[in-house]
């Protein structure tokens, strides 16, 4: 068994590629199940097999300790902390060979609170990945994708896991535009010369200061571009999961 959690910022589409990756794998004849860690999710796109929802309430947080929503939300996720070896008992004896772990909508309140770094190394003794979603959209501004890869290497030093970067929602760009993203995460002198073109004064400067301090750092972001609409890159994704899963590397990708 490993567990995968999938995390991103608001909207990058968790839970769509959750829904959308889990569908394809069974497809594939493999045996896989999904947990929801998102306490404040109000519709899904799958059905969990094992939900955050029972274990905390949002609802009845506020009611309780007279919490506005993001108070409750922030409660909700420090509060689930308490429930990880039961959640962990369920995971175990669901008996599956692939655990997809969708994450609170908020990427904060999981990647930049103290509980989520402590579900996820608590949660059974597993080996873990986690697949850090680049909203396609959102990345196609240089200034933005730089931003995202400081994100991405946050997640990644908070975690310490094996990593993969996907491009998501990438049916909504050009072919164009998805292999020029792609081509910015292979080569870091193709979002120089981007930087260089699209930005320009403090922002060029910033972009081009932050995407140096990152390669320097000796972390990869190659991005897999995925939809979870088509189901483009769906292969690429778990081609590259088999691979740091059972390699062992603990890498970013
Ligand atoms: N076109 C397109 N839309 C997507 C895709 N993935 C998610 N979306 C949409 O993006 C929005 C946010 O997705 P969601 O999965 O809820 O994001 P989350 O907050 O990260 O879980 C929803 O309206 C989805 O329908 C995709 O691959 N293609
Ligand atoms: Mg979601």
């Amino acid at each position: 068994m490993f567990l995968v959690f999938i995390i991103g910022t608001a909207g990058s589409g968790k839970s769509a590629l959750t829904a959308a990756f889990s569908e394809w794998l069974k497809m594939s004849k493999q045996d896989v199940a999904i947990v929801n860690l998102d306490p404040g999710a109000l519709t899904l796109p799958y059905t969990p097999d094992i939900d955050a929802r029972d274990y905390v309430s949002v609802e009845r947080l506020m009611d309780e300790y007279g919490l506005g929503p993001n108070g409750a939300l922030i409660m909700a996720a420090d509060l689930l902390a308490e429930d990880v070896e039961n959640i962990s008992k369920e995971i175990e004896d669901l008996k599956s060979d692939i655990v997809l772990v969708d994450t609170p909508g908020q990427m904060e309140l999981f990647a930049f609170r103290a509980s989520g770094p402590y579900i996820a190394s608590e949660l059974t003794r597993e080996p873990k990945a986690i697949v850090y979603l680049f909203d396609a959209v959102f990345s196609l501004n240089p200034l933005n994708y730089v931003s995202n890869l400081f994100l991405s290497a946050a997640v990644y030093n908070r975690f310490l896991l094996p990593q993969l970067h996907v491009l998501s929602k990438c049916d909504l760009l050009s072919e164009e535009d998805v292999n020029k993203i792609v081509d910015w995460s292979a080569n870091p002198n193709a979002l120089e010369n981007a930087i260089e073109q699209k930005l320009e004064g403090t922002k060029r400067l910033l972009s081009r200061n932050m995407m140096k301090a990152i390669h320097q750092l000796g972390l990869k972001f190659l991005l897999i571009p995925a939809s979870a609409k088509t189901n483009e890159g769906m292969v690429n994704l778990n081609m590259a999961l088999e691979r740091i899963l059972t390699g062992g590397d603990k890498y970013t990708y």
